[in-house]
């Protein structure tokens, strides 16, 4: 079982290799937030409303674009004109997982232009190292980072045990891009802790863990929630996705009420950290 690691986030940003990791590091410390809101709600204005009201408190905003009925380019320029305002990076959880020719062209081309505008994106495994080498090809010269879904958190998945363990050793083979998982634990070894790492391993991933809510244990259709104390603490991952336990739904909470979960998940998530420190 990999060691859970006890650096802290500055000294994690001051040594990461990858300029976008090192980018979400920073910002996790001077907001003091572990934070990302996932914003899935089906149109423009309400994913605009809650990016504002939520991006004070958290250092990333998660989206799925191809939910939003009436996308256009002016959602993306607003989105980044919030991210640079509040200080949050942008997210676009499009969980890639085709051959590495046709990600290139998704991740680039067609309506949504992903790499333009997402700083992190992520991708599954399971077509092999061809979709991390295609992906590259087009977010490295613009500075992205790359998360690989070695665990989900919804019930009966399938990412589990070979599975995650050669998603690790992928990762391990493409440290320039890929800056992290998408798990429900530290998956790999800190190399600060582990003590006689192998040559390739020791990369410091960052592991950003959906399925986090205080309220509610599932959503009926699998989703399987845990509080920031176990994702943080206990299983030493080091971001806390929250999406429903903050917008609420449908067309999304009153502003009020998503800056109330929002402090909410910012402190608890932050006192997760500082307990496990
Ligand atoms: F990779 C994963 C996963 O394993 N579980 C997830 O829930 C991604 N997610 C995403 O996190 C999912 O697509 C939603 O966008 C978000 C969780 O939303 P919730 O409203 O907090 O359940």
């Amino acid at each position: 079982m990999p060691s859970i690691t006890k650096r802290t986030y500055t000294e994690r940003a001051a040594a990461h290799p990858i300029a976008v990791a090192r980018q979400l590091l920073e910002c996790i410390d001077r907001k003091k937030s572990n934070l990302c809101v996932s914003v899935d709600v089906p149109n423009k204005a309400s994913l605009l409303r809650i990016a504002a009201a939520a991006g004070p408190y958290c250092c990333c905003i998660k989206t799925h674009i191809d939910i939003v009925s009436d996308f256009d380019d002016d959602l993306v320029a607003q989105l980044q004109a919030l991210a640079e305002k509040h200080d949050f990076l942008i997210w676009e959880d499009r969980k890639f997982a085709d051959i590495g020719n046709t990600v290139k062209l998704q991740y680039s081309s067609g309506v949504y232009k992903i790499a333009s505008w997402a700083h992190i994106t992520n991708a599954h495994p399971i077509p092999g190292d061809g979709i991390v080498t295609g992906l590259a090809q087009v977010g490295l010269p613009l500075n992205r980072g790359l998360l690989l879904l070695a665990e989900m958190s919804s019930a009966g998945n399938l990412a589990t045990g070979d599975y995650t363990a050669t998603t690790v050793a992928m990762a391990r083979r493409h440290t320039d891009f890929v800056m992290g998982y998408v798990a429900m634990r530290r998956v790999d070894e800190d190399p600060k802790t582990a003590g006689g790492v192998a040559e390739g391993e020791g990369a410091d991933f960052v592991i950003m863990t959906p399925g986090v809510g205080l309220d509610t244990k599932g959503d009926g259709m699998g989703q399987q929630y845990r509080t920031p104390d176990e994702v943080i603490n206990q299983s030493g991952c080091d971001v806390i996705i929250v999406g429903r336990g903050i917008y609420g739904g449908g067309d999304g909470n009153p502003d009020e009420k998503i800056v109330e979960e929002c402090k909410r998940y910012q402190q608890a998530g932050w006192k997760a950290y500082e307990d496990r420190l």
